[in-house]
């Protein structure tokens, strides 16, 4: 058996007494897993790129073929039902061979209307676990997507298997590949457009493969937090770079930020500084600490920062408690990584998904769960020059604290963001991303 089946005989084994547990609690008899299906423009022919049902790839890293089906009681072989048309239009997925396929009783569907006769007859006590409401009506499910499954699914898919933490790797290894080919491309020259094909390149990963469209940002386009359009000409100065952007592997994805400068400049200093906290945050990672306390770590850090350069006249102290570290980091510090970029689970605090409230002002954080070994976080602190919030600031009582002047030299370089990802082992940090070279 090769490393990579073995891992996975593990997660299956993992998975299959998690849903052991789920139905006992809830006195069903089993789930039925949909991957999706097709979904077409309106008044159109065409489809939208297909995304996969993250419940149906957490079994199998099958992420591109709708109409599949799972049929699982944690007990039983897992049965799949495969999609497999006859379709000269569109590239038939081939009859499975890979290393997972020995885990699975596997049946081939031709139409998937006919899906019915590979179903348990009686599914009054299976849950469909899916998208699509209506065809679960139409197949005559009672439950569908009962939340007390799916809190009890979601909590536990915090803790990653070592199959998982593997496949995390690789999706690291992708990224790192990309995000350095786009340095160069920066260092080069290129348009926000040409970087994002050099991203693509090295990273072996379309724009249907990335787990979210890829933020490539050149001078003033750092400071749009989600900024997803790509220039296509190269602007006449080449100041500063921020880029977002992660890759798959096998269902799983990276999420790294980097930002550069090309000259040594105040700007370029101040990378520095947000690099070092991202690294000192990273190492704040540990079990038992509250995530949140980490994200209030980060705007102490923000507020040493904007002290130190003078941006902000006060002690950090004061910054953070006048709440202006808000309007330079206006986001959350970092959140679950997994099958989903921001993965589900973070904001509960057991497995019948008791809610844990962000606390009262910072209510973009996506994590509140207490820290654990096996759980994976990305760490992401930011500092940005963002007009909107800016002006706001200058209004407000604590404008008199700012150098506006000094804002104005730094807004043309738009803003900094560095994102590592990190898995927590029970007696250390690995962090994914620095372990692959990537600065
Ligand atoms: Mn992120």
């Amino acid at each position: 058996m090769t490393h990579i089946t073995q891992l996975y005989q593990e997660h299956i084994a993992t998975l299959q007494s998690r849903t052991r547990e789920a139905l006992e609690r809830e006195g069903l008899e089993g789930l039925i897993i949909h991957s999706g299906q097709g979904k077409r423009l309106f008044l159109d022919d065409n489809h939208y790129p297909f995304k996969v049902n993250p419940q149906f790839k957490a079994w199998l890293p099958v992420t591109d073929n709708p109409n599949c089906w799972l049929v699982v009681n944690g007990v039983d072989k897992p049965k799949l039902i495969f999609y497999r048309p006859v379709d000269f239009w569109h590239k038939v997925p081939s009859e499975p061979s890979d290393f997972w396929t020995e885990f699975f009783d596997i049946s081939l569907l031709k139409h998937p209307e006919e899906v019915e006769q590979f179903l348990p007859y009686d599914r009054r006590q299976f849950a469909y676990v899916g998208e699509y409401l209506e065809v679960a009506k139409a197949l005559g499910f009672e439950q569908i997507n009962p939340d007390r499954v799916l809190n009890y699914l979601h909590y536990y898919r915090a803790y990653k298997t070592d199959y998982e933490l593997e496949c995390m790797r690789k999706a690291n290894d992708a990224a790192v590949a990309g995000h350095q080919a786009a340095a160069n491309a920066f260092k080069e020259g290129g348009s926000e457009f040409d970087i994002n094909l050099a991203y693509a390149k090295a990273s072996r990963q379309g724009e249907n493969d990335v787990p979210y469209t890829s933020i490539i940002a050149l001078n003033e386009h750092a400071a749009i937090l989600h900024y997803m359009h790509y220039e296509v000409d190269a602007p006449k100065e080449h100041r500063s770079f921020l880029i977002d952007a992660g890759a798959s592997f096998a269902g799983y994805a990276a999420d790294i930020t980097r930002t550069y400068c090309k000259q040594q400049n105040h700007f370029a200093e101040l990378i520095q500084q947000v690099d070092a906290l991202t690294l000192q945050l990273c190492d704040q990672l540990k079990p038992g600490v509250d995530y949140t306390e980490i994200h209030l770590q980060a705007h102490q850090g923000i507020g040493a920062i904007l002290a130190e350069t003078g941006l902000v006249a006060g002690s950090a102290d004061d910054i953070v408690s006048q709440g202006i570290t808000r309007t330079f980091f206006p986001h959350g510090i970092g959140h679950f990584l997994g099958l989903q970029v921001h993965d589900v689970g973070s904001l509960i605090n057991d497995d019948r998904g008791t809610p844990l409230p962000q606390p009262e002002n910072h209510p973009f954080l996506r994590c509140t769960r207490p820290i654990e070994p096996r759980q994976v976080f990305t760490i992401e602190p930011g500092l940005y020059f963002i007009e909107s919030l800016l002006a706001e600031l200058k209004e407000s009582a604590n404008g008199n604290q700012v150098n506006w002047e000094l804002v104005e030299k730094y807004k043309p370089f738009g803003g900094i963001r560095i994102e590592d990802n990190v898995i927590v082992h029970r007696d250390r940090n690995e962090n994914m991303t620095r372990e692959r070279g990537l600065k």
